[in-house]
C-alpha cells in the first residue's frame, strides 16, 4: 500500500492524443519526496538540453505534492514544472487553491504533458475517466470565463480548473496558468501550455488518499489548524494590511529607477482603503487552510477576479498611477492570463523606450496621450502580438530589448537570467540576498527568501525574536544575535543563511505546504507554523517514512543539486549569476565575488557553479554526474 501519494501519474501525449495511467517508482519518493522534487527527476530524464521550451518535446508537469489530500493543514501548493521560454532554464511556478488535492482524490500524483495537439483541447480528469476534449469553443476565452464554462459543461461546480487565456494561447512569454484564486504565474508556464495547445485541465476526484497513521496525523493537524488560525505570523503579510508605505516608498516605480519616498500619506491611505472597501467582495482561502489571503475583487466593467500579495501594487507602480488603475487592469490581465510581476515591467519598459525616443509614433500608431491609455494599448499589442513591437514585447524585456535594438538594451537593467524582476531598489548590498539573487534558480526571490531575517533588529527586539525562534537551527540564533545594524554578517553566516532559506523552500515545494505558513514566514519574528524541526513528524505520519530533520534537509539538497544540474546542462554558468546592477545603490564587487566563491564551495560546486562529481555522488546522483562528465561539463575527478 502507498501512503500519502497515490502511486500513479497520468502521462498525456498531446501529439498522439493518448492518456496513460502509469505507476510510479516508490524509490523516487524516498529520494525526492514529491511535488517539484520528483518533477525534477522527470525533467532531468526526459528533456535533453537541446529541447526548445516551446517545442513539443518539452515536458510540462503539474504535481500534486506529497502531503496534498492529507489532513496536513495548508498543504495545497501545486507545482508547475517545465523549461521556461523566458530563461531557457528550469521553472517551478506554484499555485494554491484546490487543484493538487483534487488531483490526488482523482487518483493521481502528477499530470505529465508532452507533445503538441493538432487543435486546441482541454483535459478532463474525472477519477478513472480521463479524456482530451475539443476546446474550440474556448478559444480566446478568459481564464475565469473558461473555468465557468467548464464547470457548467461538466455539470459539476466542484471541478477544479487550471486554464490559460489568450496570452497563453498566443505563447506570450509571461503567460500564466490561472486556477480559482491562484495562479502559476511566472516565467511563461502558460506559454508552454499554449504551445501544447492545451487550453485547460479540469479535474474532479472523489477517492480517498491512504494515510499511514491517520489518527495521530489527524490529532496533530487539528491542533495546528487552530494554531495557524490564531497565528498572526501565518498567511500573506500583505493581505489585511492597508499601510502600503513600505512598498510604495521603498520600491522603485516605472521601469525600476525611481523611488518615491514620502509618496505614502494618510489621505492616500484613506482613498485607497475606501476604494478597496467598495470593490472587495470577500476573502478566500486555499484547500484546508484557515487563513484568508486572497480577496475577490469586482471592479466596474470587469469580471470578478482574485487578488493577493504584491500583485495589488505592481501595475500602479509601473504606471505611476493611482490604485484604481491596478484594480482595473488586473481585471483584464487575469482573464488574459498574464504574470502580474513581469507584465507591468515589460509595459513600463516600453513606456521608457517611447519617452527616450527609441519607440516612436510610427512604431506605435495611434499611441494614446495618457498613461493609462498607453498601458492598455501596450497590453493589447503584446497579448495579440501585433506588429513587430507587440511581438517583441510578448517575449519579455530581455528579448524585446535585443529585437528592438536602437539602444533599447540599455533599458533592460532589471532582469536576472532574462527574467524581469520586481523593481526593488535598496541601499547597501545585503549578502545573503546577493547570493539568493545570484544563485536562485527559481528567479522569484519569494521562492528563495524567508527563513532568516533581512535585517538585524534593535538588540531588545532581536533577543525576543531569538527566544521565540523554534524554527531556527542554533547556529542561526548566534549569528543573528551578533549581527549589528549597518554591519555585514561573516561570510560563513551569509552563505548559511542563503542555504537555509532556499532549503526550506525546497522542502515546501516537494511536500506542498504553503510558504506563507513555512519557508517565507520565519523572517518576520515568531516562529512560523512549519519548520525543519516539526515537518518530519507530519511527513512520517502521513507516509510511514522514517523521517527526521537531517534526512529532510538532505532531500532538499538533493533536489537543489538536481535542479542545478538541469540548469548547468542547459548552459547556466557563473557569469549569469548576478542581480540587476542597480538593485542596491551601494555595492561591493570584491566582497560579492568572495561570497559567491564561498557559497559555491559550501555547496560542493566548482567555482563556475557546477556540482562536483563527489557532491552529486554523495547525494545519490551519480548518474547525473556521469551525464555531465560525458558532456564534458564536469571532469571525472
Ligand atoms: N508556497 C510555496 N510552497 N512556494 C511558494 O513559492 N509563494 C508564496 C505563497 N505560497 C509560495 C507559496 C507567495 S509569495 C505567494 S504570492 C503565493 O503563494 C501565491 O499564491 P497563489 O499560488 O495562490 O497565487
Ligand atoms: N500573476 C498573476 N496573474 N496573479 C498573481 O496573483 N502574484 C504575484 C506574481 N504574479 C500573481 C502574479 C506574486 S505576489 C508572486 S509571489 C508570484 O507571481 C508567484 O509566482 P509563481 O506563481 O510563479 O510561483
Ligand atoms: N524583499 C524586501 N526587501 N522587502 C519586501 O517587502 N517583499 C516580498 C519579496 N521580497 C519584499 C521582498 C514579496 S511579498 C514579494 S511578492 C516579492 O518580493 C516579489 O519579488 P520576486 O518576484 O522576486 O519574488
Ligand atoms: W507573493
Amino acid at each position: 500500500m502507498r501512503y500519502a501519494e497515490t502511486g500513479f501519474n497520468l502521462e498525456v501525449d498531446l501529439s498522439q492524443g493518448s492518456v496513460k495511467r502509469v505507476p510510479t517508482d516508490p524509490k523516487l519518493t524516498e529520494l525526492h519526496l514529491g511535488g517539484q522534487g520528483t518533477a525534477l527527476r522527470i525533467l532531468w530524464d526526459r528533456v535533453p538540453p537541446e529541447v526548445d521550451p516551446l517545442a513539443p518535446e518539452n515536458v510540462l508537469i503539474f504535481s500534486a505534492a506529497l502531503l496534498h489530500g492529507t489532513p496536513v493543514v495548508g498543504a495545497n501548493r501545486t507545482s508547475v514544472s517545465t523549461i521556461s521560454p523566458q530563461t531557457g532554464l528550469y521553472v517551478n511556478s506554484l499555485m494554491g487553491g484546490y487543484f493538487g488535492p483534487e488531483l490526488k482524490f482523482a487518483g493521481y500524483d502528477k499530470i505529465i504533458l508532452t507533445g503538441e495537439s493538432p487543435k486546441l483541447v482541454y483535459l478532463w480528469i474525472h477519477n478513472d475517466k480521463v479524456e482530451l476534449r475539443d476546446a474550440s469553443h474556448l478559444q480566446g476565452k478568459g481564464t475565469r470565463e473558461t473555468a465557468a464554462i467548464l464547470a457548467k459543461e461538466l455539470k459539476d461546480p466542484k471541478v477544479q480548473v487550471a486554464a490559460i487565456g489568450l496570452a497563453g494561447e498566443n505563447r506570450v512569454y509571461t503567460a500564466s496558468i490561472e486556477h480559482y484564486n491562484s495562479s502559476a504565474a511566472r516565467h511563461g508556464v502558460g506559454a508552454v501550455m499554449g504551445s501544447k495547445r492545451l487550453k485547460a485541465i479540469a479535474v474532479r476526484g472523489t477517492k480517498d488518499v491512504n494515510i499511514a497513521h491517520p489518527a495521530e496525523l489527524w490529532t496533530i493537524s487539528q491542533v495546528k489548524y487552530k494554531e495557524i488560525h490564531e497565528n498572526p505570523n501565518a498567511g500573506d503579510p500583505m493581505a489585511h494590511d492597508h499601510n502600503e508605505s513600505f512598498h510604495v516608498d521603498n520600491f522603485a516605480w516605472g521601469n525600476a529607477r525611481e523611488r518615491r519616498k514620502g509618496y505614502w500619506n494618510k489621505e492616500r491611505e484613506e482613498r485607497w482603503v475606501a476604494l478597496w472597501k467598495r470593490i472587495r467582495l470577500r476573502d478566500t482561502s486555499c484547500y484546508n487552510c484557515p487563513k484568508d489571503c486572497h480577496y475577490l475583487i469586482s471592479y466596474p466593467g470587469r469580471s470578478t477576479y482574485h487578488l493577493k500579495c504584491f500583485n495589488k501594487l505592481t501595475y500602479t507602480m509601473a504606471a505611476f498611477e493611482e490604485i484604481d488603475f491596478n484594480y482595473d487592469i488586473l481585471g483584464l490581465t487575469t482573464e488574459y492570463g498574464l504574470d502580474g510581476f513581469s507584465t507591468p515591467q515589460i509595459l513600463a519598459f516600453a513606456m521608457e523606450l517611447y519617452q527616450a525616443g527609441i519607440l516612436t509614433n510610427e512604431d506605435l500608431p495611434g499611441f494614446p496621450e495618457d498613461n493609462r491609455g498607453r498601458f492598455f494599448y501596450l497590453l493589447d499589442i503584446m497579448v495579440h502580438r501585433k506588429g513587430m513591437i507587440g511581438d517583441a514585447l510578448a517575449q519579455g524585456v530581455y528579448r524585446a530589448a535585443r529585437i528592438i535594438g536602437r539602444g533599447a538594451e540599455e533599458y533592460d537593467h532589471n532582469t536576472t537570467k532574462k527574467v524581469e524582476q520586481v523593481p526593488l531598489k535598496l541601499g547597501i548590498v545585503n549578502f545573503p540576498f546577493f547570493l539568493m539573487y545570484c544563485t536562485g534558480e527559481k528567479m522569484n526571490i519569494t521562492q528563495i527568501e524567508g527563513s532568516f531575517p533581512q535585517a538585524p533588529l534593535k538588540l531588545e527586539k532581536r533577543k525576543k525574536f531569538v527566544e521565540n525562534w523554534a524554527a531556527a537551527p542554533e547556529r542561526f540564533k548566534k549569528w543573528f544575535m551578533e549581527w549589528e545594524p549597518r554591519q555585514h554578517m561573516p561570510i560563513e553566516a551569509s552563505v548559511a543563511a542563503c542555504d537555509w532559506n532556499e532549503t526550506m523552500h525546497f522542502v515546501d515545494d516537494a511536500i506542498g505546504t504553503c510558504a506563507w505558513l513555512s519557508s517565507f514566514r520565519g523572517q518576520f519574528g515568531g516562529s512560523p507554523p512549519y519548520h525543519i524541526f516539526n515537518l518530519p513528524d507530519y511527513i512520517s505520519l502521513a507516509t510511514g517514512m522514517d523521517m527526521d530533520s537531517d534526512k529532510l534537509w538532505e532531500i532538499a539538497q538533493r533536489n537543489r543539486n538536481l535542479l542545478r544540474a538541469i540548469n548547468v546542462r542547459r548552459g547556466l554558468r557563473r557569469d549569469e549569476e548576478k542581480p540587476p546592477e542597480d538593485h542596491w545603490a551601494i555595492r561591493d564587487p570584491e566582497m560579492e565575488q568572495k561570497h559567491l566563491d564561498a557559497y559555491y564551495e559550501f555547496k560542493g560546486w566548482t567555482m563556475d557553479g557546477i556540482p562536483t562529481k563527489g557532491r552529486l555522488e554523495e547525494l545519490g546522483l551519480g548518474d547525473v554526474a556521469e551525464d555531465l562528465i560525458k558532456r564534458g561539463i564536469l571532469t571525472g575527478n
